[in-house]
């Protein structure tokens, strides 16, 4: 099994960041050998830092909406990865178009259309840090983008409509996280969920099975490629409309302790003995 998860809002604590209700189920799942993998907003830099602290450094992490895929070692295939791996042995895909490209037309867009937004790129240390409460160090680390740029919407909802129209007649994308919206290239996380799972299947010869949580409109997709969706209470006020072919488990709290409940619920139905053992 494969657990995908979402971390601003779902298993970090939209607020504070915190993942501590959710520690002792990761320390059960590393003990039964299930990888989780970050599937966030956040950037390379950020999912570096992130990655040591929660315990996750021998997984593979999706970033920046899918824009960017990092892959340890134990994730690399000898034919279909070529590309020079880091310096910690990280090779990191980028199936998306880059962020000056982007920024570029983002600014062009604005002209044209004469609509109102602010970039990320172009907000202050300060106004981030107020914005996210975020720390200073790990704000810089949000700013190092590669592959997407959150928003902040200054603008009505009839000009963010064709705001989204013009984006995605430049090829572009537009989703909502738990505070900004984000824009890049023609990826989600839906299909960087697929693509590692392909990778997996090429890798061990055999398809994993796939558990995904997540609490925002840019969690659809992660929700809609899993066998196993949890959609975890947000604390943002977005509508999340999920239409999955397989049941969505709904947690009643939101953050860390949503996680903790969502996955308590999938382990028991997927591993206690029950009559369900063996489905
Ligand atoms: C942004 O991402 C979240 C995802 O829900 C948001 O849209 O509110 C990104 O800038 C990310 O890099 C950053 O860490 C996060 C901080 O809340 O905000
Ligand atoms: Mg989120
Ligand atoms: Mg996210």
């Amino acid at each position: 099994w494969l657990v995908f998860t979402d971390l601003d809002g779902t298993l970090l604590d939209h607020d504070s960041y915190t993942w501590q209700p959710a520690a002792a189920w990761l320390a059960r799942l590393a003990e039964a050998g299930i990888a989780v993998i970050p599937t966030t907003s956040k950037t390379r830099q950020e999912l570096l830092s992130l990655r040591d602290d929660l315990g996750l450094e021998a997984t593979p992490f999706i970033a920046e909406n899918g824009a960017v895929i990092g892959l340890p070692a134990s994730w690399q295939h000898a034919r279909l990865d070529r590309d020079p791996a880091a310096p910690d042995g990280l090779i990191v895909k980028t199936p998306s178009l880059d962020i000056g490209f982007i920024r570029r037309r983002l600014a062009v867009l604005r002209d044209r259309l004469d609509v109102r937004f602010r970039g990320m790129g172009e907000l202050s240390l300060d106004t981030i840090c107020e914005l996210t409460a975020l720390s200073a160090d790990k704000a810089r680390q949000a700013l190092a983008r590669e592959g997407s740029e959150p928003l902040i919407w200054d603008d009505d909802e009839a000009a963010l409509a064709r705001f989204r129209r013009a984006l995605e007649s430049d090829g572009l994308r537009l989703t909502r996280g738990g505070r900004f919206w984000h824009v890049m290239g023609a990826v989600d996380k839906g299909q960087a969920v697929r693509w590692l799972v392909e990778r997996y299947t090429a890798l061990r010869g055999t398809t994993p099975g796939t558990v995904g949580l997540g609490d925002g409109p840019n969690d659809i997709s992660l929700l809609e490629a899993v066998d196993h969706p949890i959609l975890v209470r947000g604390k943002h006020g977005a509508t999340v409309n999920v239409a999955t072919e397989v049941p969505l488990f709904r947690t009643r709290q939101p953050g860390p302790e949503g996680w903790a409940e969502g996955i308590a619920d999938w382990w028991r139905t997927r591993w206690d003995t029950s009559p369900r053992e063996g489905t």
